[in-house]
């Protein structure tokens, strides 16, 4: 069944089976552009950007592999999840990804491209301060604030989260239909993850003037090739093999593995940072801001000034 709604100048993909199987949208790219301005003139009409959330104080938080969370920090993880869910801060953070006005997918487009890892990498600080938030008042005594777990996509799915899934589907207001947690498609082996971080150069994504950057995101998002010509599993693929509500491409946050997936997209793109320090993407005027927030794509390359690290910086 297509659920992706494509009437005249309207085109969303509604889930990531179908962004596979449709490809990056090159053929689409003006369609995507004007669509996303109206929908970003019809915002600005309606309200301006969200208040900043107050700098983090203090030292940085590290964001650890969930495979080595202590139960402890398991248990916490959860707890604030479902608080969150609880007082409905949760139902406003998974809001924030359906509104696609926001522009932070390669399936709308060029700057919709570029705008994947920085608009994520801010919409993660977001739940990471308001887990934080729940945590003081669920663990005053805690010495450590939490920061959010990276899954790595070699790893199979975090069984600590198996049987959790506190939030309801917005679109329904039911309990999301369960996870497939199986192929098709693959999800990203080390051989992918190698290919994604240190082989990008490789991606050929038809678009003029593109650079590093450009080859990089393609890849980490899911619209690359394996040297043989295969799709390269990445991003969307886990999205896609997790299943269930994570399959939809607006309300997939609604699932909690959600932002331990994208901290692993966000803890590649910090390691490739490291080493690929001069291309820029091609992000002028409000396409280089990441509203809802006020912070644009400059003010979000340097983790630790925004308040996080990673104990791992090996792919
Ligand atoms: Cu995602």
């Amino acid at each position: 069944m297509d659920h992706s709604h494509e009437t005249g100048e309207h085109f969303h993909p509604r889930t990531f089976d179908e962004v596979l199987a449709r490809g990056f949208p090159l053929d689409k790219l003006d369609l995507l552009e004007n669509l996303h301005k109206k929908l970003a003139r019809a915002k600005r009409v309606l309200g301006g950007a969200a208040a900043l959330a107050p700098k983090p104080t203090g030292a940085p938080v590290t964001r650890e592999n969930q495979a080595d969370l202590t139960p402890e920090k398991r248990e916490a993880f959860r707890n604030a999840v479902a608080r969150l869910v609880e007082d409905g801060k949760y139902l406003e953070l998974v809001q924030a990804h359906m509104d696609m006005s926001h522009n932070m997918h390669g399936m709308m487009g060029e700057s919709g491209l570029y705008r994947f890892l920085p608009w994520h990498r801010r919409y993660l600080i977001e739940f990471e301060r308001e887990l934080q938030r729940v945590d003081a008042i669920l663990r005053p005594d805690a010495t450590a604030k939490l920061a959010i777990p990276y899954w790595r996509w070699e790893d199979p799915f975090p069984e600590w989260l198996i049987d959790f899934l506190p939030a309801s589907d917005p679109d329904t207001g039911t309990p999301p239909p369960s996870r497939k947690n199986a192929s098709p498609p693959q999800k990203a082996n080390a051989n992918d993850v190698d290919i994604i971080v240190n082989q990008f150069s490789i991606q050929d994504t038809g678009l003029s003037d593109e650079n590093d950057y450009t080859k990089f995101t393609y890849g980490i998002e899911g619209w690359g090739l394996r040297p043989d010509e295969t799709s390269l599993p990445a991003h969307n693929h886990g999205h896609a093999w997790v299943g269930g509500i994570m399959n939809n491409t607006m309300t997939s946050p609604t699932d909690p593995v959600f932002w331990l997936h994208h901290a692993e997209v966000d803890r590649l793109w910090h390691i490739w940072q490291q080493v690929n320090v001069t291309p820029e993407p091609k992000l002028d005027g409000p396409d280089r801001i990441m509203d809802p927030w006020a912070e644009s794509y400059d003010d979000l390359l340097d983790t630790e000034e925004l308040g996080y690290v990673y104990d791992s910086t090996s792919p």
